[in-house]
């Protein structure tokens, strides 16, 4: 299988060049201006667009059993949606239930993703804490090529992680070379807040940004943060959404201190207004955890990715149709959290971020792709155009414009966050193992065609922290 990419220009998160790039056997085989090109080999016109590393989108739940339902779009059809939106590659989640085998979920979710029709990864969830747990992270590290176990902070008397747990599996991350991570809302306070909010009679969506205030990320986000601090482990905090949070991230890195963090385009756009929509429906479709937030907590995140402090975007995809949402219409805490964006996060950042001036086309990319296969140690195979990385490009049309719709979108979800917006820039061709499948409209994903992603344990990150931790302490760094 041959494809010449040609007349396009090469961006990565670090140049841009002009190029044409052949792809042999799902490879880039090379780049340059005058390649010869083989017979057979098929050609794809990048005249005025932009060549970039696939997306790849570090949080996804395709098919995610949740608050006694499933999240409605599986593991084919939001990666071919992501297809459709320039995302390549995606890094979703196995959450065992308390008690369960980490292994045997890791099994389940497995079966599941199959189906995938582009390249797909895990984080594992410690939802409890024994010896098996810590055997097992062992066991999937080794065997299984996981690098990243997360930990939710919130969810009470579901899948959240308390501190004793957070100790201890991160310790155990620290042992193994794995990135833990965290869901950083303190969800002690969240049930409180939950049941306050419901027995003065505030059962409506407009409640559900009540409950989980701001400060309720930011002492998530600094306990995190502390505890990895003193056990000299790094950290990643998924879905960064308040100003709270990128403070306490911004404190944390000025003293050294390994901690990375990932923004949603929802938090980036939208603000808690959502909730006191007039149509019930349109406000639960919102609802997600952490909420959008008052406008004023955009800024911060801007700033975040434009300074360093924040590294990687995501969708958090999970979704939920409207006769799921509405298990909760007499109970907001019952309404299934989760929104879609697997298809537009692209679009929207270049939107907003590259068009209004906040962010370079290199950070663009650094955010979108490279970041991201950095920290879970996929560099260069993903998040890269150079010889020997997967064939995984989008061709980027920065003229190009569409309008966002539930109507007309590829995710499996009568609901679009995004609903009404117009973008400017979007993927016209995507490229997936050195295929074409998306192509100016025309979707062609295939069921099954997505590899499983085993990411190696020791990331650089760990190369800089041991240095760094030798540097800053006499003794040995303890492992
Ligand atoms: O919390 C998460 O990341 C999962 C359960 C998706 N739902 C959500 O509201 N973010
Ligand atoms: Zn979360
Ligand atoms: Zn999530």
């Amino acid at each position: 299988m041959q494809l010449l990419i040609r007349g396009g220009t090469v961006v990565t998160h670090e140049e841009s060049f002009r190029a044409d790039v052949l792809c042999v056997d799902g490879r880039i085989a090379a780049l340059g201006t005058d390649l010869g090109v083989p017979g057979g080999t098929e050609v794809v016109d990048a005249g005025g667009l932009l060549v970039m590393p696939g997306g790849i989108d570090p949080h996804t739940h395709m098919e995610l059993p949740f608050m006694g339902t499933v999240a409605s779009e599986d593991f084919y059809s939001g990666t071919a949606a992501g297809l459709a939106g320039g995302t390549t590659s995606i890094i979703d989640f196995v959450i065992p239930n308390p008690q369960q085998s980490l292994l045997e979920a890791f099994g389940a979710w497995r079966g599941w993703a199959e189906k995938s029709a582009a390249d797909y990864g895990f984080h594992v969830a410690i939802t409890w804490w024994s010896e098996q747990v810590r055997e097992e992270m062992g066991v999937l590290v080794r065997e299984h090529g996981i690098n990243s176990f997360k930990h939710f902070m919130a969810y009470k008397n579901a899948i959240m992680a308390a501190d004793d747990t957070l100790v201890a599996s991160f310790e155990r991350c620290l042992e193994l070379g794995a990135m833990p991570t965290v869901h950083a809302e303190n969800g002690e306070l969240v049930d409180h807040l939950q049941r306050k909010l419901l027995a003065q009679g505030l059962t409506g969506p407009e409640a559900h940004p009540l409950s989980r205030p701001a400060q309720v990320e930011g002492e998530a986000a600094s306990r995190a943060i502390s505890i990895a601090g003193t056990l000299g482990v790094p950290l990643y905090l998924v879905h960064v959404s308040t100003a709270d949070a990128v403070e306490q991230i911004r404190l944390a890195r000025r003293q050294g201190q390994p901690v990375y963090g990932e923004v949603l385009p929802g938090h980036l756009l939208l603000d808690d207004s959502v909730y006191r929509h007039p149509d019930w429906q349109v406000a639960a479709g919102h609802v997600m955890s952490p909420p959008f937030r008052p406008a004023q907590h955009q800024q911060a995140l801007w700033q975040g990715l434009q300074s360093g402090d924040l590294q990687t975007t995501a969708t958090d995809h999970c979704c939920f149709c409207a006769e799921q949402k509405a298990a909760g219409r007499d109970d907001f805490s019952k309404i299934p959290n989760g929104t879609a964006g697997i298809e537009e996060r692209m679009a929207v950042l270049w939107d907003e971020g590259v068009n209004s001036g906040r962010l370079s086309m290199h950070e663009f990319v650094a955010i979108t792709s490279s970041n991201t296969a950095k920290l879970f140690n996929l560099f260069p195979r993903k998040g890269a155009v150079r010889v020997g990385a997967d064939a995984d490009l989008v061709l980027w049309d920065p003229e190009g414009t569409r309008l966002i719709s539930a109507r007309t979108h590829h995710q499996n979800v009568d609901f679009n966050i995004f609903e009404g917006k117009t973008v400017r820039g979007i993927p016209r061709h995507t490229i997936s193992q050195g295929r074409l499948v998306w192509c100016d409209g025309d979707l062609r994903a295939e069921r099954g065609a997505g590899r499983y992603l085993p990411r190696p344990a020791w990331p650089a990150v760990y190369q800089q922290l041991s240095q760094r931790a030798a540097h800053n302490r006499a003794e040995p760094v303890l492992r």
